[in-house]
């Protein structure tokens, strides 16, 4: 029987404490409860259990077990992992088809609402494809661009061309590997396919096809989906915002979105504005329609439009329990089952959008972009509706502000302004040891543990290291949800050398850059700084980590590959998906040890799961110490920046005006 934990041990977040305690008083169980009250399977969990045939399930317990076709442990664990990032780079992929049948339905005045709102990028993107530019209408770019996205999918040879975009390095040792995906379905399919009963029997040979798929992703579909909602949408840029359940607000009709794509939620923040959706909010007795996000859909808005955010993957059905959600607007993606049987205990509606995606019970109203503004106005008024239909409500006054919106572009702009735009400044300091190396702290929240505590907790103690942190996903928000994301606010706790880089760019410690799909920001942020040269010729030079440490869903397993291929260490939290019989030597996991030392060979990147924090953070270190020592770096010594800038000018102050002049221009006064 699993242990029953208490409300701090479900979560460090304050807000989602009180609404668990609600949760206790109602009686009303949630996914905390649940993961109590369920323990994982042993067996499952380290992907010892083969599924994929009538003969089975064959659980393998012992060492030297074999299914009854004879699959090894290794095979099995190589095909269940192979399958999940199968899935997982399919969810993101899918997405990025969307996006670029959205793009084309725009581009020929298909899509009510819809307009290109980023010209400079569209025309910047379909340069670095020889789409002609010149004489030409941003809708006739707009329609070749989505025509060659598209095209990208079902391609069956060739290469997808947005790899084309990585380091040159990096393309030869994928073509090298045999890695380079044909077309985004090809590879997705073809996991199916080689997992089959009595298919690829080889795991590294499976493997080596998990890196393809993965690659399809990471440089397909989820960089495409990022090109077309900044043109669609605008490329985001600084926007101040606020997160965590106190964004709901008790006197208007809080329209909660949540999922992943930003079509849908885009037009619902367009149509909330408008003098018809307010007057109609207003003679329902509110004050207006309060818009806030969860999870992905909710970076996608704050990151665009300073759209609050309610709150990450966990704090989903705490934002029904407050008693004040009218209506949760869902499309696809972490979208929990439980949330329709728990709004039944109050009067929130939960509206499903995507024509992929029905819970039974749930109301239906399906999303078209031919339509979307008029759809988006339906669901609003459905929700207004429901307004006179609330009962008690308690909304926890917990809400942080946060500054998001850094696209790789933006930090390219604020580095060097206009006319000098440039990642020189973050190579130099980094290449100095202002900035030790830079850490991507990405990923989900898992029950399982502790709600935000591992994300938090690691990005805290890296910024003491002086560790430049970049976020997405549902990390972002818990980063957010801290104060982390505000430029003063959270430097206090920053190494002295990553604080001045801060102050003297005036950007925040951790970095808010966007969606999980957004991960691709991150791989053109290390390409352009290993472009910008003195960090190596390729990404697995560069002093980065990535880590996902409350990971749960088989999108993460995606995106920790792409960026294993890509050259990066990365980092799991957690259970590992390939991990070994308890008995079992560590040389003989092979698959565990493939995916570690095997890809380090082939690719320079590892995936290693390190479930506990401190160990973590030694590695993230341990590895940026590592790669500074082979770019020939000076050693990284805590304290020996930080007495420029702000710092600096303190100091002076308090200083006699005879030795501040001395301390400044080196002369004694006369
Ligand atoms: Ni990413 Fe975003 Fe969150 Fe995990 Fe789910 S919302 S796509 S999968 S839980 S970070």
């Amino acid at each position: 029987m699993a242990k029953k934990r208490t409300i701090s041990e479900f979560s460090t977040d304050p807000a989602a404490q009180q609404m668990l305690i609600r949760a206790e008083e109602l009686g009303i169980g949630t996914a905390f409860t649940r993961a109590d009250a369920m323990s994982p399977c042993n067996i499952g969990d380290t992907g010892m259990c083969c599924k994929n045939c009538g003969m089975g399930p064959c659980r393998l317990t012992k060492n030297g077990d074999v299914g009854i076709c004879g699959a090894t442990l290794d095979t099995i664990q190589a095909r269940n992992l192979t399958r999940a990032i199968a899935a997982g780079a399919a969810a993101h992929s899918d997405h990025g088809r969307g996006m670029a049948m959205t793009l084309k339905a725009t581009a020929n005045g298909e899509a009510e609402g819809y307009a290109i709102r980023d010209v400079a990028k569209l025309g910047t993107i379909a340069a670095l494809y020889e789409i002609p530019i010149e004489g030409r209408s941003p809708e006739e770019i707009a329609n070749d661009l989505a025509d060659l996205y598209l095209s990208q999918f079902g391609q069956q040879e060739g290469r997808v061309v947005l790899t084309k975009r990585a380091p040159t390095k990096r393309q030869k040792r994928w073509e090298e590997a045999g890695v380079i995906p044909r077309g985004i379905d090809r590879e997705i399919v073809e996991c199916l396919h080689r997992t089959h009963i009595g298919d690829d029997q080889d795991p590294v040979h499976i493997l080596q096809h998990a890196v393809r798929t993965a690659i399809g992703d990471g440089w397909g579909g989820s960089l495409l989906a990022t090109d077309i909602s900044d043109i669609l949408f605008g490329t985001p840029a600084p926007i101040l915002g606020q997160a965590n359940l106190g964004v709901l607000k008790d006197d208007y009709v809080n329209v909660v979105v949540h999922g992943h794509e930003p079509t849908l939620s885009e037009m619902i923040v367009a149509a909330s504005q408008m003098p018809e959706i307010i007057e109609y909010a207003q003679a329902a007795g509110a004050k207006g329609v309060n818009l806030s996000g969860i999870c992905c859909t909710a970076n996608e808005i704050l990151m665009r439009q300073g759209i609050p955010a309610a709150g990450n993957f966990l704090q989903q059905e705490l934002a029904i329990l407050t008693g004040a959600v009218e209506a949760m607007v869902v499309d696809v993606q972490c979208i929990m089952q439980a949330l329709v049987v728990l709004a039944k205990n109050f009067h929130t509606r939960i509206i499903t959008t995507s024509p992929k995606v029905k819970i039974t019970g749930a109301t239906h109203i399906e999303f078209d972009e031919h339509h979307a503004l008029t759809i988006a106005k339906e669901i609003l008024k459905n929700a207004i509706d429901n307004y006179k239909n609330r009962g008690a409500i308690q909304i926890p006054d917990i809400r942080e502000d946060l500054i998001p919106g850094f696209s790789h572009e933006y930090i390219n702009y604020m580095l060097g302004g206009s006319y000098r735009a440039s990642f020189r400044p973050l190579n130099d300091a980094i290449m100095t040891g202002r900035i030790r190396g830079v850490a991507a702290i990405v990923g989900c929240n898992n029950p399982r543990g502790q709600h935000d505590y591992l994300h938090t907790h690691v990005a805290r103690e890296l910024l003491k290291q002086d560790v430049l942190i970049v976020e997405t996903g549902c990390g972002a928000i818990a980063a957010g949800k801290l104060g982390l994301m505000l430029g003063e606010a959270g430097l206090s706790e920053v190494g002295s050398g990553l604080r001045e880089v801060c102050e003297t760019v005036g950007i925040p410690p951790i970095l808010h850059m966007g969606s999980c799909v957004d991960n691709s920001r991150i791989l053109t942020v290390l390409t352009q700084m290993v472009e910008e040269g003195g960090l190596g010729d390729d990404i697995d030079q560069v002093p980065a980590v990535g880590l996902a440490p409350e990971w749960m869903s088989e999108k993460a397993l995606s995106i920790g590959t792409y960026c294993v291929a890509s050259g990066a260490y990365v980092i799991f939290g957690g259970t590992s998906p390939v991990g070994g019989m308890p008995d079992r030597v560590a040389d003989s996991d092979i698959v565990a040890r493939y995916i570690s030392q095997g890809w380090e060979e082939l690719y320079g990147g590892k995936l290693e799961f390190i479930p506990d924090p401190q160990k973590m953070i030694e590695a993230t270190l341990a590895h940026i110490d590592k790669k500074r020592a082979a770019l020939g770096l000076p050693e990284w010594e805590p304290n020996k920046f930080g007495r420029s800038g702000d710092a600096r000018m303190t100091e002076l102050e308090k200083l006699p005006l005879a030795q501040k002049r001395e301390a400044i221009y080196g002369v004694a006064a006369d």
